[in-house]
């Protein structure tokens, strides 16, 4: 039985007061907080074996090397890839989605082809295509989704076309959390005989990833979204397709021999690496796929599942809450995107910053989807497994008094 109280104790920052309140972070698909084994992992990294890797024959080189491509290993198995060399560090989600922009997209695509994404992308997902197919001439075919942000198989397969290249869709989208039909869309896409890019940025965290059964061409996260530290991310691209495929930076340590007219490659992974790596942020994710391990998705999903529950009960509760997305629990991660009646979101999340909880507002990087919703922005609220419903109740109180300091009556 795994005590949560524990576990809350295990972040440290969740004990901090804000405002003069007990912090409530609910904005953990922004960045989660991290436990005190991965912050510990990193300081021993800089007291103990800070070198750079693959460079030096001395003993700290070694052990930094050693942790580095231990690390790459442990990722390997985490979302069960064949290969470690099918495993690229990047910066994050965003560097690691266009480096198969520029590596793979732009020499494989053509004015007559097509690039196929979904409306309610991250601009991460969404610009990088973009941008190539400006560059190519080419066009971006949206698959759109309903009020309730569900992609439909019937618009999955009107925009996976014959012409159709690439398709990127999210995994878990950001605004709404809602899980997305990928296998359905890999099936489809592959039968067009177009590839897929995955962004995992919002699953990986919360739902246990097995690129083979997904069958993904790419698959992309970020570190920090799952207890690591910022400045590590993950590109997973089978092996044939990225043997194939140019290396996006150059410089030190992606090569094999460099003359003055020209240069071969290293070997994969190593040709996507180029310049000093963010060993320390390496090290925090070996250490945080660890504490993930220890607890199990199983868990994680469950208590998720618990607080998302909970919270679309007392969200809906109040008249003045308005909630955007579907609320069918079993199809998503636990993420609400909801609205204040009459108030501005960035006001919204001013005044439950005073209460100490913390939320995030805005667009969310998904301009093209608040659009097509017509909204401007909303609020959102997004758990991890730390949260308890005791914060829940907190956010809630506090919710109510929102339109009172905005000078409104609460009904
Ligand atoms: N893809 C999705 C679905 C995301 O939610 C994010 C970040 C990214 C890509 C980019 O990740 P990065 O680590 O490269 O920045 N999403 C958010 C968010 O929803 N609020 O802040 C960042």
């Amino acid at each position: 039985m795994i005590n949560k109280e524990e576990i809350v104790k295990d972040f440290p920052i969740l004990d901090r007061k804000v405002n003069g309140k007990k912090l409530v972070y609910f904005d953990n698909a922004a960045t989660t907080q991290k436990p005190l084994s991965v912050i510990n992992a990193i300081s021993d990294y800089y007291k103990i074996y800070n070198a750079n890797p693959h460079r030096g024959a001395h003993t700290l080189s070694v052990e930094a090397t050693e942790a580095y491509e231990q690390t790459r290993n442990k990722v390997a198995k985490f979302i069960n890839a064949r290969s470690e060399q099918e495993i690229i560090f990047t910066k994050n989600t965003t560097e690691a989605l266009n480096l198969v922009a520029y590596s793979y997209v732009n020499n494989n695509l053509t004015s007559d082809d097509e690039i196929t994404i979904c409306i309610t992308e991250h601009h991460s997902n969404l610009i990088p295509w973009q941008q190539i197919a400006i560059r190519k001439g080419a066009k971006i075919n949206y698959m759109y989704v309903d009020s309730d942000g569900i992609l439909s198989v019937d618009e999955i397969k009107n925009k996976i076309t014959d012409k159709t290249k690439v398709v990127c869709i999210a995994h878990v989208t950001n605004t709404f959390g809602i899980v997305n039909p990928v296998e359905e869309i890999v099936s489809i896409a592959h039968e067009k005989g177009a590839i897929v890019v995955i962004d995992g940025a919002q699953s990986t965290p919360h739902m246990k990833i097995d690129v083979q059964k997904l069958d993904a061409d790419f698959f992309a996260f970020s570190g920090h979204k799952m207890l690591a530290p910022m400045g590590v991310g993950v590109l997973y691209g089978k092996k044939e397709l990225l043997k194939n495929m140019t290396p996006f930076l150059y410089g030190g340590d992606m090569i094999e021999y460099v003359s003055e007219q020209t240069t071969t490659f290293a070997e994969l992974p190593f040709k996507f690496e180029a310049g000093t790596q963010n060993v320390e942020a390496v090290v925090g994710l070996s250490s945080a796929i660890d504490y993930i391990e220890k607890i199990g998705y199983e868990y994680i999903e469950e208590q998720e599942r618990e607080l998302t529950e909970y919270a679309l009960e007392k969200l809906n509760q109040i008249d003045d809450v308005i909630i955007y997305g579907s609320k069918n629990i079993e199809n998503k991660v636990g993420v609400i995107s909801f609205n204040v009646k009459d108030v501005h979101p960035h006001d919204t999340a001013t005044i439950l910053d005073r209460y100490g909880i913390a939320i995030r507002s805005g667009h969310h990087c998904a301009q093209p989807f608040m659009k097509h919703l017509d909204l401007n922005s909303t609020c959102r609220i997004s758990f991890y497994f730390y949260n308890t419903k005791e914060e829940i109740d907190i956010f809630i109180d506090a919710i109510k008094k929102v339109r009172g300091h905005m000078g409104y009556g609460t009904k």
